[in-house]
């Protein structure tokens, strides 16, 4: 498929990915959608990435939401068969073997902040502005908000923000758990790619493992969580990147992951 709304730029391992439609606010609308399941898909299979910043063009939102005006035509199945869209890129993401990191840099609203909400964190720009205006347009949210906000802030919170569609600052966020630190506008970016690219220079695998077992291990009791980890731990033990990160500790230098 041919990328027409998408920018990727790859270095040091990194994958930059640009949702670049700033004329309306990056929505994502059906072909967006298709074209961020066939990226990802791709990304993840990409031995030369081994982490991605997600971002959106322009200066004023992240994503503002799913397109408002393609949804207003829908017919009910077609905005069923909408919804299982935009879930199945959620899920893609989560479901990723590298580590995502939104880099959220103006407004997310709708289905852009469940866009963030399925990454592995967010980073926000001091201009972000959070919020699920949803019921304000006679709609709840549907590409999974309704799960994952409750499941990152915690009932209440998320009630509030869902029932009223009010907009939380980037402050605010941060402050209930939404975001991870906030920026300037102009150091997000940067700072988003140094964090990936020092994870891009981590143990790919054990990171990849790590990020299994704190996703599969929240839909699990205590103690099967416990026996999960335990079990990709000793599975690290027969990889390569093990041996080379206790051997340069104990050779002290610094270790050179091949992600094997
Ligand atoms: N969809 C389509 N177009 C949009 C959207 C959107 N979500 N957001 C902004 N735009 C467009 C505007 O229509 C406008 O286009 P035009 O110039 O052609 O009229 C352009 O972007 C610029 O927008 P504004 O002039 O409104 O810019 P402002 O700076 O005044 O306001 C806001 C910015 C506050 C972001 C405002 O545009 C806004 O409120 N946007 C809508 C936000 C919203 O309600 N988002 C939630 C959408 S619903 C959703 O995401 C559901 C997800 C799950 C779907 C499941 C399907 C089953």
């Amino acid at each position: 498929m041919e990328l027409t709304d998408l920018l990727i730029e790859t270095n040091d391992g990194v994958a930059l990915l640009t949702i670049n439609s700033p004329r309306t606010m990056n929505a994502l609308n059906s072909r967006i959608l298709g074209e961020l399941e066939c990226a990802l898909y791709g990304l993840n299979l990409d031995p030369a990435v081994r982490a991605v910043v997600l971002t959106g063009a322009g200066d004023k939102a992240f994503v503002a939401g799913a397109d408002i005006k393609e949804m207003s035509a829908m017919t009910s199945f077609e905005a069923h068969q909408f919804g299982l869209k935009g879930q199945r890129v959620m899920m893609l993401i989560e479901k990723m073997t590298k580590p995502v990191i939104a880099a959220v840099n103006g407004y997310a609203l709708g289905g852009g902040l469940e866009l963030a909400l399925a990454c592995d964190f967010i980073y926000a720009s001091e201009k972000a502005r959070f919020g699920f205006p949803e019921v304000t347009l006679g709609i709840m949210p549907g590409f999974g908000g309704t799960q994952n906000l409750p499941r990152l802030i915690g009932p209440n919170r998320a009630n509030e923000m869902i029932f009223t569609g009010k907009m939380l600052t980037a402050r605010k966020a941060s402050e209930w758990g939404i975001v991870n630190e906030v920026f300037t506008p102009e150091e997000l970016l940067p700072k988003a790619l140094d964090t990936a690219k020092a994870i891009a220079q981590t143990g790919t695998l054990a990171v990849t493992y790590a990020k299994d077992a704190i996703a599969n291990g929240l839909n699990m009791g205590k103690e099967d969580g416990f026996r999960y980890e335990a079990s990709l731990f000793g599975v690290l033990f027969a990889t390569a990147d093990q041996k080379e990160g206790m051997g340069a500790f104990i050779e002290k230098r610094t270790a050179a992951f091949q992600g094997k």
